[in-house]
């Protein structure tokens, strides 16, 4: 969608962004729900995370806000585990915006969850500026993209909390180094966490979906104290 737009016209577009964004953020605390933006390049195994995450965590009330540019069928995955999920289209866009996600935080479908997980569009560049007004980011790599994917899109990798390498399982079969990797991640984002996972064996799944455990109850304690300290509601 940016192949059009000058300078301004995306300064411009961006700032908007952030404007819904802040106010989406807004209506996520006031719901008590946690958000995380899943972003990669396409088929990275976002979606095959979820599944693995949305299965084996069973105490939370998830939500799932699914963004693909056409079709349901990762929306149809995930209903397998079953969680509720919305799907959103965006066409020609190849990200999800801010304003697409507030229509789904103005309807009354998140009453009563407590965590939801938004897969956005399959990209490894604009997904990184446009900010929905989640909590928390993690960007999923393959092994089979390559360990110098960071230094070649840096600004995913500068602007997110966690960074997965998935597809662990086929680390004998391609030239990814894993430390390499990380130290291409830590060169642009010393904080980000790092986690290893396969799918399809499983290795890594339950210290990351331990690792999201606690930083739910950070999140938790924390909006508690904020709710103490200001009871206000957004419109
Ligand atoms: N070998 C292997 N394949 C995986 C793993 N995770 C996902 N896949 C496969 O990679 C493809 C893309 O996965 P998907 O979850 O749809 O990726 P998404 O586009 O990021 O949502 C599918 O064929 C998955 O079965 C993994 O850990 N190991
Ligand atoms: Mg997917
Ligand atoms: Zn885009
Ligand atoms: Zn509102």
């Amino acid at each position: 969608m940016h192949e059009s737009a000058d300078e301004h016209t995306l300064m411009r577009i961006l700032g908007n962004n952030e404007e819904l964004a802040a106010h989406n953020r807004e209506h996520f605390d006031e719901l008590g729900l946690w958000a995380i933006n899943l972003m990669s390049a396409p088929g990275a195994g976002k979606t095959r995370l979820l599944e693995n995450i949305l299965s084996s965590w069973t105490e939370i009330k998830p939500y799932v806000i699914e963004g693909d540019m056409v079709g349901e069928l990762d929306a149809i995955r995930l209903r397998r585990t079953g969680a509720e999920v919305l799907q959103i289209c965006t066409g020609r866009s190849c990200h999800l915006d801010a304003q697409m996600v507030g229509r789904v935080l103005h309807g009354d479908s998140l009453q009563g969850k407590d965590v939801v997980f938004i897969e956005n569009v399959g990209n490894l560049v604009c997904p990184a500026e446009f900010w929905l007004g989640e909590h928390m980011r993690i960007v999923l790599l393959s092994v089979t993209e390559g360990d110098d994917k960071p230094i070649k899109y840096p600004v995913i990798f500068h602007k997110c909390d966690a960074v997965i390498f998935t597809k662990c399982d086929l680390l004998p079969y391609v030239d990814f180094n894993v430390a390499t990797a990380a130290s291409n991640v830590n060169a642009l984002n010393p904080k980000a966490r790092i986690f290893e996972i396969s799918a399809i064996n499983q290795q890594g799944i339950p210290d990351f979906v331990s690792w999201l455990k606690s930083r739910l109850v950070k999140y938790k304690d924390e909006r508690r104290s904020e709710l103490c300290a200001s009871p206000s509601r957004p419109e």
